[in-house]
């Protein structure tokens, strides 16, 4: 196995010196540890020549990092086009959001097509590929077809998409030739590599052993890899921001539950308002006071269902606390920015209740980070969709139907009533969960699978 330096690409790349964030952190880690370069966006719009002069250096060390920069088409055709109006909603279930133009699915292969090129500028024989999401499915295979035979490997972030689901894609047929052009696809749960599978025997593929496939001259192979979090890292920022919740002003016995996601139509948060005003017009003393905060800052605001989202919340929050509000109480608190990762890490320890009620989610980080912030002594408790990736590993949440107002509501009340003990026990089941399978255990699981493949002599 010769051990390359490790080649990390995602659509995003992060600008800062010590990035933060759980995910950025691990590749950071990764890529100091063994070497390497990280290729990604810049986020910036350009004139279509400046786009061409190739990749900028924005740090040198400790490893390489490199960002390329898109057009105005291709910020639309291929971000806020194909990767997000129409591989997003399929893969999240809504194929009644999904746009079907052929246009964005041209700019999309041929951006693919020159970030390619720019990667094969910088690999070198025995280097590592690590492609992240849904952004860069076919570039394994425009790197092949330039020659590149170093092992490619892809982590999808979010769910693997029905099988069924498939024909509403018109790229469809393209897809086995993209996937297989790659030699390891990590996804995060075993359902998603289910969906894989059969979507990939259903289209020529043929399953050997366990995850190995065969596609006509190519052999690859795909597994589940559930992404974790820095635990200690969470709990620490949370021991230490164990006053975040006083910024709140909640008054003495008011209970809190929280609610922290990208502003996303996957994420469930229209059916979570109406969930947490069922729970309050059924509470059995109406004494309690509980609060909804809920963190939900904007994302993709030039894509039209993102739009529509955020004006159905801000109805229903509307009409919930116009129904209940009390002088001194508002039920439903909705912030809609960014908070600093370690207050948020002490929000979190306050909360009495976390909802994370995903209608599809690859995994969602919120619900780990939402386990490793309490205190183990007098833990809140996670209420966690069925549809979360997480559902997989973390048992001891109680589990609810998101799309049931019902269900959810009654979860609030139980979570908010459950005895001491009870909350003590699923914490810890949850806990322990949670570190065997954290960040760190993710990075190195994967990577010691994709080293283990062999380098192609040539395609
Ligand atoms: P996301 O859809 O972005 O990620 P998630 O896993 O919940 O969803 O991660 C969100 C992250 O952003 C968390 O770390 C959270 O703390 C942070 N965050 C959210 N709102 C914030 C706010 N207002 N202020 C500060 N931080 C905030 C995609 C997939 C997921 C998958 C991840 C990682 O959709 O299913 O779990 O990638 O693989």
């Amino acid at each position: 196995m010769a051990d390359g330096r490790l080649i990390v690409v995602s659509n995003r790349i992060p600008t800062e010196e010590a990035p933060s964030g759980g995910l950025v952190v691990a590749l950071h880690d990764a890529l100091k540890e063994r070497g390497g370069v990280w290729i990604g966006n810049s986020g910036k719009r350009v004139a279509s020549e400046e786009a061409q002069k190739g990749l900028t250096r924005i740090a040198e060390t400790p490893y390489a990092r490199y960002s390329f920069d898109l057009t105005e088409e291709e910020h639309a055709g291929f971000y806020l086009g194909y990767a997000n109006s129409t591989l997003w909603p399929l893969f999240h279930h809504r194929t009644d959001l999904l746009a079907v133009d052929p246009d964005q699915a041209r700019i999309y292969r041929e951006v693919n097509d020159r970030v390619a090129g720019l990667i094969a500028e910088v690999v070198q024989p025995g280097d590592a590929i690590w492609v992240h999401d849904y952004h860069f499915l076919p570039l394994a295979e425009a790197l092949r077809k330039r020659g590149v035979a170093n092992r490619i490997g892809f982590f999808l972030h979010i769910p693997f998409p029905n099988p069924s689901d498939m024909p509403a894609l018109s790229e469809r047929k393209l897809m086995p030739g993209w996937l297989s052009a790659f030699d390891l696809i990590g996804l995060q749960t075993r359902r998603d590599v289910s969906n894989a599978l059969d979507f990939l025997r259903d289209n020529g593929a043929e399953l050997l052993l366990r995850g190995k496939m065969k596609y006509g001259d190519r052999s690859f192979e795909i597994a589940s890899y559930p992404i974790g979090i820095d635990v200690d890292a969470f709990v620490r920022a949370a021991e230490e921001h164990a006053d975040s919740g006083e910024h709140l002003r909640l008054s003495p016995g008011e209970r809190l539950v929280l609610g922290v996601d990208r502003l996303d139509y996957s994420k469930g948060l229209p059916q979570r308002f109406a969930a947490f005003g069922e729970y309050l017009s059924n509470r059995p003393d109406p004494k309690i006071r509980a609060t909804l905060l809920q963190i939900a800052p904007p994302s993709r605001e030039d894509v039209e269902a993102y739009k529509e989202i955020r004006q159905e919340l801000e109805t229903i929050t509307g009409r919930v606390n116009g129904e209940m509000a009390e002088l001194d109480w508002t039920p439903i608190r909705y912030i809609r920015r960014n908070i600093q990762r370690d207050i948020l890490a002490g929000l979190y320890r306050r909360a009495d209740a976390c909802l994370v009620t995903p209608l599809a989610d690859g995994m969602n980080l919120v619900a780990k980070e939402f386990v490793a912030a309490q205190d183990g002594s007098d833990p809140g408790v996670l209420i966690l969709s069925h549809f979360a990736g997480a559902a997989e590993q973390m048992e001891a949440a109680l589990m609810v139907n998101p799309y049931d107002p019902g269900e959810t509501a009654r979860a609030i009340e139980q979570a908010l009533s459950m005895p001491l003990h009870e909350r003590q026990a699923r914490h810890l089941s949850l806990m322990q969960t949670i570190r065997a399978t954290d960040i760190g255990w993710w990075t190195r699981t994967y990577l010691s699978a994709l080293l283990q493949r062999e380098e192609k002599a040539s395609h």
